[in-house]
């Protein structure tokens, strides 16, 4: 028998979410079950393209808008056929965030830029205001209504031990799921 191909699981939400939190807890939590699992994240600040976005975010340079999307696709096209790859090597991969934050943080740029001017900030980076990440959030509940997708949706106001608990039953699902299907397209 072949072997059976690994699931893609990807974490998305708003800043502070603790989805890096979760993602490194769940591919943790998989190994010791005795299932092959890594993370990745998106950006991936590494490469030559995550580079450009990570001085873009840290407002070091600016990018029109088009430009810096297209960036971020590039960014996570690079690594394709790796992921591809190992998930056909039975390798499930744990991915902190991935092309619905490209969707999301995108078509969350019409909000009006003198109402996030001056609000309360999160971090230091570009888009860490709470007006842009609730515009976000409205973005990602749309994008969750898409049923070629499969969406749950955690609560993550709760300790870090309950919703990693949830996550890893519904990744584990997920996983033996994916085993005995084929590795499909995104929005195709
Ligand atoms: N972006 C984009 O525009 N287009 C794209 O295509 C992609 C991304 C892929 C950088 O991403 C920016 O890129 C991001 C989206 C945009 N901009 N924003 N906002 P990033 O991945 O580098 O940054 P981030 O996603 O915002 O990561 P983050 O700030 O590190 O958030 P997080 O991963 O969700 O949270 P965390 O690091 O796991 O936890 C944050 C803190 O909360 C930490 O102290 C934890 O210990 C704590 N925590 C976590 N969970 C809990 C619970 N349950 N209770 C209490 N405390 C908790």
């Amino acid at each position: 028998m072949g072997v059976r191909r690994g699931a893609l699981i990807v974490l998305e939400g708003v800043d502070r979410a603790g989805k890096t939190t979760q993602c490194k807890r769940l591919v943790q939590a998989l190994r010791d079950s005795g299932k092959e699992a890594e993370m990745m994240r998106f950006p991936d600040r590494t490469t030559m393209i995550g580079q450009l976005i990570s001085s873009y975010l840290e407002k070091k340079s600016n990018l029109e808008d088009h430009t810096v999307h297209l960036l971020f696709s590039a960014n996570r096209w690079e690594q394709v056929p790796l992921m591809k790859k190992k998930l056909e090597q039975g390798i499930s991969l744990v991915v902190d965030r991935y092309a619905f934050s490209g969707v999301a943080f995108t078509s969350a740029k019409p909000v009006n830029p003198a109402e996030v001017a001056g609000r309360g900030g999160f971090g230091d980076e570009r888009y860490e205001t709470s007006v842009f990440q609730r515009a976000v959030q409205q973005k990602f509940e749309q994008l969750i209504k898409d049923p070629s997708v499969n969406w749950k949706v955690i609560d993550a106001a709760r300790s870090i031990e309950d919703v990693h608990t949830e996550i890893k039953t519904l990744s584990e699902n997920a996983i033996n799921i994916a085993e005995n299907q084929p590795i499909g397209e995104l929005w195709k």
